[in-house]
């Protein structure tokens, strides 16, 4: 293939240029497959090009975030609706650098093909991603302002070439599990989380009655009950406790007591506008022009990001989560955490994602190794190393599909998309989080194949399970979909149509089930039935 390094046919060896008033020094090596670009920057940078090749037709493209897409798109695809979102809900969730995104297709961290795979190994300090230009597919770095006197490591990138994608994704994965230093936690939770039933409309009193049924009534085999919005006073006030709960101890208490760990979701880097948090201390936000800078609405407010790379606000987040962590808390569902990597003005000279990692760093001291972090709505390549758990789609709901549009659900579509394919990034970057199951029978529009097809992917993926209902509302066979679900768990799944029509092979092997291969039909294809034998929105054990 005709690759440019550094605008030049890549050779191995050193080799030095200068990108403004910044020096880069960098070396290129062969590894197996293909070659490593490894340096260092001094000075600053800003944005800069690294690689640069032919684009191909297809590729399969990623996103920086837990809710963005990994998903097959053309080189000359657009993504209108992005424009509403960054209108009506915020530039900076899909990007730190949302305007790319208006004019084709940004890539971030790798960009794969039916037989090349090109990827960054880390985001530590610059935000890595790949853009469409003229014909070519073009790898950056930025840096945003940072500026150094002393060189600093380049993020690496490696090029690899061969076949099939699956392969080239397990590489790189695994490459990116030791440059980051990824230790799996071996605790695979199996969990309740009240969300996609209750909404924010959660009461205390539906928790304690789900506590009720999962312990008297055979087939829920968890262990962690999640407590997901709704318990406290605003966005960014997460000690006070709403009227009607029992306060932080309290609820952990009832949850402990009956058996489980107790679980709890915050947005640790997220201030609502009428919080106690933002009145007592606007000065402590990313801001622009001397204004705090407002990040995204949610909640129906406006929503501003801490500046997490601040000494007092890591003092605020150590002292949030220690007192979250000493009420008896011990597993954390962290939000929302893009917000900590928005661009804008900070009181130190980091960059947004320098920021964020200090933030993540924080709530990971304060709660110690032994409690389960699971991130979401966070940036990922940056939090490698740092979490337990990731969300790695659109949020489920309880419904199949809305509108066609790569970047809007929530739907169960396309949270199970995502699971399908960034299979690669389970158990090497931290295990993932495919968002919950949801097998209640009625007060739901998933038909009974889609709540199977889902939990059972989610099983031979052996992903994460949570299940998110009113336990009373599951039924004989949704007990048993979940109990069939958590046995499928325990392999180690490749995932194979990647770069094809939604229709998906999971391979399971060294499981407890043995050798488990399942058939993954998310399109409404009627031929594809017809050719393979699994319906639309269906899931098929074929082994
Ligand atoms: C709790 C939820 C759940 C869920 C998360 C996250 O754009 N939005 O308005 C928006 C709302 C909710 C949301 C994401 C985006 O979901 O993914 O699992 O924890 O927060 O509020």
């Amino acid at each position: 293939m005709d690759i440019k390094i550094f605008g030049k046919k890549p050779a191995e060896g050193r080799g030095r240029c200068d990108v403004g008033k910044a020096r880069l020094e960098y070396g290129i090596e062969k590894i197996a497959g293909g070659l490593m670009v490894i340096g260092t920057v001094r000075g600053g940078p800003g944005r800069f090009e690294i690689v640069r090749m032919p684009a191909p037709r297809e590729f399969l493209l990623n996103n920086w975030q837990s809710w963005g897409p990994t998903q097959k798109v053309s080189r000359d695809q657009r993504f209108p609706e992005l424009e509403a979102i960054h209108r009506d809900y915020s530039p900076f969730v899909f990007s730190p650098v949302p305007d790319l995104m208006l004019r084709g297709p940004v890539s971030d961290y790798f960009a794969a093909g039916e037989s090349f795979l090109a990827g960054f190994l880390a985001s530590r300090v610059a935000h890595p991603f790949f853009v469409v230009e003229g014909g070519d597919l073009v790898g950056y770095l930025d840096y945003f302002d940072f500026r150094a006197d002393q060189p600093v490591a380049l993020e690496p990138l490696i090029l690899l070439e061969g076949t099939p994608v699956e392969s080239l994704l397990g590489r790189y994965a695994a490459l990116a599990q030791a440059e980051n230093r990824v230790v799996v936690n071996p605790w695979n939770p199996a969990g309740w989380c009240s969300w996609y039933h209750y909404f924010g409309k959660l009461e205390w009193a539906d928790v304690l009655k789900n506590l009720d049924i999962a312990r008297s009534v055979p087939g829920f085999p968890f262990e962690v009950f999640q407590v997901d919005d709704g318990y406290q006073t605003d966005i960014g006030d997460w000690l006070e406790g709403r009227a009607g709960y029992p306060g932080l101890s309290g609820m952990a208490e009832a949850i402990r007591s009956r058996g489980f760990r107790a679980g709890i979701w915050t947005a640790p880097f997220s201030a609502a506008e009428t919080s106690r948090l933002f009145r007592n201390h606007p000065d402590w936000m990313v801001s622009e022009g001397g204004r705090p800078k407002p990040c995204y609405r949610g909640w129906k407010k406006t929503i501003y990001a801490l500046d997490t790379g601040r000494a007092d606000v890591q003092a605020w987040l150590g002292e949030v989560f220690s007192a979250i962590k000493a009420a008896g808390f011990d597993y954390f569902k962290i939000d929302f955490l893009f917000a900590a990597a928005m661009p804008g003005e900070r009181a130190r000279p980091l960059t947004p994602i320098q920021a964020y990692r200090e933030g993540l760093k924080a709530v990971r001291e304060a709660i110690g190794p032994s409690s389960f972090l699971l991130g979401c709505g966070a940036p990922l390549l940056p939090s490698a190393g740092l979490v337990d758990g990731m969300r790695i789609g659109e949020d489920t709901a309880p419904y199949w599909k809305t509108k066609p549009s790569a970047f809007q659900g929530p739907n169960a579509y396309f949270a199970l998309k995502n699971a399908l394919t960034r299979s690669f990034m389970h158990k090497t970057l931290w295990l993932n989080d495919p968002d919950c199951l949801l097998l209640r029978s009625s007060q739901i529009e998933l038909a009974e194949n889609e709540r199977t097809c889902y939990a059972l992917a989610a099983g031979a993926l052996d992903n994460m399970i949570l299940d998110s209902d009113d336990l009373s509302l599951i039924d004989k066979a949704g007990r048993a979909v979940l109990e069939q679900a958590l046995n499928l768990r325990g392999g180690r799944a490749v995932v194979r149509g990647l770069l094809g029509d939604d229709f998906y092979l999971v391979e399971s092997r060294g499981g407890p089930a043995g050798a488990v291969d399942l058939a993954v039909n998310l399109s409404d294809d009627r031929r594809l039935y017809k050719e393979r034998a699994v319906p639309p929105r269906s899931a098929v054990l074929v082994r």
